[in-house]
């Protein structure tokens, strides 16, 4: 078990090379806008399938937040997609235990499928309304404190300068 060693790059995470991919999914696991549209357009159809039947039989009243759950990542180059619903602040969930939540989540789920590579975008730093800076701060600290079997590089997306800048400072 150790601590993976941690990478920030400003990009695209739908064409990244790495054993999982993290969306910031809703509930539904449907899809959306964002990184989640972004990584559907990607995958094509037989991601939505698989994340149809995830839903069916596992979370028929949808994933709740701060959980994750993997499937095939389709035409991606990388072999998984682990999907995760950040809290969302415009309906009051400002609890950052939420957030950490989504992060080792992932990471555990990712680790338990055998991956060594996972790259995450800035969970709930778009639509759901969080300061770019306190994502990176529980991303990075949340990260930083686990402990993984399998799992030794953990690669953050990010989108935008901004928010790039805004990992490199909680990396330190
Ligand atoms: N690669 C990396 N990062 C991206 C990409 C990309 N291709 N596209 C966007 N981002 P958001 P949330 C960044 O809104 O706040 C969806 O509709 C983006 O700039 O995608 O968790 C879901 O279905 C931002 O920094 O996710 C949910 O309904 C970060 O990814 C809802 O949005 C997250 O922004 C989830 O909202």
């Amino acid at each position: 078990m150790a601590t993976p060693r941690i990478e920030i790059t400003l990009g695209d995470i739908t064409t990244e090379d790495v054993d999982a991919v993290v969306n910031a999914a809703n509930s539904s696991l449907l899809g959306g806008g964002g990184v989640d549209g972004a990584i559907h357009a990607a995958a094509g159809p037989d991601l939505l399938a698989e994340c149809r039947r995830v839903r069916a039989s596992d979370y028929p009243d949808g994933l709740p937040t701060g959980r994750a759950v993997i499937t095939g990542a389709g035409r991606m180059p990388a072999r998984h997609v682990v999907h995760t619903v950040g809290p969302n602040r415009h309906v009051g969930q400002t609890d950052p235990a939420l957030l950490e939540s989504c992060f080792r989540e992932s990471l555990r789920v990712a680790d338990e499928a055998g991956c060594r590579s996972v790259a995450f975008p800035a969970i709930s730093a778009g639509v759901y309304g969080w300061n770019v800076h306190e994502v990176a701060r529980i991303a990075v600290r949340t990260v930083q404190t686990a402990s993984c079997e399998n799992v030794d590089l953990v690669r953050f997306v990010l989108f935008d300068k901004r928010s790039e800048d805004a990992f490199q400072l909680a990396l330190g």
